[in-house]
């Protein structure tokens, strides 16, 4: 196994082998929080997608047949693994995507529960049995693995978000190409590392580094890969649905949000506070189901704008794996740049910057990429900072009347994938949770912590209608096969021969 420390040379794992790239071309990934070199990982192109492709539908053969309870004691043994090295992969991604040692266990947990889910899964996998309107005849159905699944991640949980595809995918008998984001290319490439040594035979899952113009659209494009899971920009999804329209492929896409919490004049607003400082800061910002809004009944606006804006001064922003720090970097400077034009945006459109809105520089900041956590007040609801994703740590206030109203505005946004109220009133809880048009909705607390056993994914834009996570990730990664067996030893038509019963 390699140790940190020092720019190492990785390589590409295909068919059970460590390879560079075809073109012997590299990229470095290099640390957010203070640019220390992490590695150095193959530049891979469509020859190298080829490559995997190839030997991942050779290794399905085998693998597809492999009884899926089999399978899952190597996603059980995998998890066990990730416990091992919980610290040590903690460590590593406080250094390489940058959030903080909490946040960051955090990412590995939930990779750690979902494997050992999906390791359930091998010996449930359900399907249904049903009467047969003839007799002597049995109905069932199963699920059947579908073959490649080509696997694209992003960079924001780089362990977390691969488990959930591919722990799935793998289970359910598929095999996999995956391309982890070039900005945390070493946490792919140790999840990977830990599947081999879990047991997972050589073929089954193969890593290809490198960019999605050239590695992910290569997958996306592939004849062999029937079955693409993205994670990432609305725009990169829009692009890979068209590509994959030719090939009939099963598209998941996992994109955008413009998740609100919508804080009501009863509500509890200590706590209203604490939801929105780790929805709207966590992770910097750069969470799917980061609460980029705030929606705020007129009667407490005031008050808790106080509130929030003096708890927001108090953060401390940090390199990740020490203890004090609250924030962390966000993950480039293209990042960096791109929030810091939201904070212009929202200036130039008449909201009010009460704290933040600037790049963060001194004690050491300098060299890496920091943002002050940033928050606006009297923003409007069509205003761009309270409509488009910023992915960072930037959030938004709209003062509102009523229940109604924020309801309206919380809903009125192109996106679909979180939201939370805050309020005592178990009526009005109720009715926000009938309401609001997303996929998560939360009721006093903010607009993270999805858990792994329950389906994951939003409405509208966020995506095109599938779930990952619990039992609903099956879907994305099998098809139903319907069986009908009859024993009766005649032909017997369906809808023909049973209207005489
Ligand atoms: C994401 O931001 O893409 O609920 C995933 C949460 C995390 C997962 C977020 N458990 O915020």
């Amino acid at each position: 196994m390699r140790l940190l420390g020092g720019a190492k040379t990785f390589k590409n794992y295909i068919g059970g082998e460590w390879v560079d790239a075809d073109s012997g071309e590299t990229f470095e990934s290099t640390s957010p929080a203070n640019g220390d070199m992490i590695g150095v990982f193959p530049k891979s192109g469509p020859a190298d997608v080829e490559r995997a492709v190839a030997v991942a539908k050779e290794a399905y053969e085998d693998w597809r047949l492999v009884p899926a309870p089999k399978r899952g004691e190597i996603l059980f043994r995998f998890a066990q693994l990730l416990t091992e090295h919980k610290d040590n992969l903690t460590d590593l991604m406080t250094r390489e995507m940058g959030k903080v040692r909490a946040e960051a266990g955090g990412d590995v947990q939930e990779a750690i529960d979902m494997s050992f889910y999906m390791a359930g899964e091998g010996r449930r996998m359900y399907g249904q049995t049903t009467p047969s309107e003839l007799r002597d005849k049995f109905n069932m159905s199963v699920r059947m693995p579908i073959g490649v699944v080509g696997v694209i991640t992003p960079w924001n949980f780089p362990i977390a978000i691969p488990s959930w595809k591919i722990a799935p995918a793998l289970v359910a008998g598929n095999t996999i190409v995956f391309k982890p984001a070039t900005d945390t290319p070493l946490l792919g490439e140790r999840f990977v590392e830990l599947l081999a040594e879990a047991g997972v035979p050589p073929g089954v899952v193969n890593i290809v580094h490198g960019g999605g113009g050239a590695v992910g659209d290569a997958l996306v494009r592939s004849p062999d890969v029937p079955v693409i899971t993205l994670t990432g920009s609305r725009e990169t999804g829009v692009a890979v649905l068209k590509n994959a329209a030719d090939g009939l492929k099963h598209v998941h896409l996992e994109l955008g949000g413009k998740n609100a919490i919508i804080v009501l004049d009863d509500a509890k607003l200590d706590l209203a506070v604490d939801g929105i400082i780790w929805s709207a800061f966590g992770t910097s910002g750069q969470r799917c189901t980061a609460a980029s809004r705030v929606i705020v009944q007129r009667g407490v606006y005031e008050q808790l704008k106080k509130r929030l804006v003096d708890a927001v001064e108090r953060l401390q922003l940090g390199v990740g794996w020490e203890d004090e720090t609250d924030i962390g970097p966000v993950i480039n400077e293209r990042a960096l740049e791109k929030i810091h034009s939201y904070t212009e945006i929202g200036t130039g459109e008449g909201a009010d910057l009460l704290t933040g809105g600037e790049v963060a520089g001194g004690d050491g900041l300098d060299k890496g990429f920091y943002y002050r956590p940033t928050v606006f007040g009297d923003v409007k609801p069509d205003m761009r900072i309270a409509q488009e994703e910023i992915f960072g740590p930037t959030t938004a206030l709209i003062p509102v009347e009523s229940f109604d109203e924020a309801i309206r505005v919380a809903n009125g946004v192109q996106y679909g994938l979180s939201s939370s109220i805050f309020t005592q009133d178990v009526n009005t809880a109720f009715r926000a949770i009938r309401d609001l048009d997303t996929g998560i909705t939360y009721i006093n607390a903010g607009t993270t912590g999805a858990e792994v056993h329950l389906p994951f994914g939003g409405t509208k834009d966020t995506g095109n209608g599938h779930r990952e996570a619990g039992q609903a990730a099956l879907d994305v990664f099998t098809e139903w096969k319907s069986v009908y067996v009859d024993y009766s030893g005649k032909l017997q038509r369906a809808q023909i021969d049973n209207l005489d019963e």
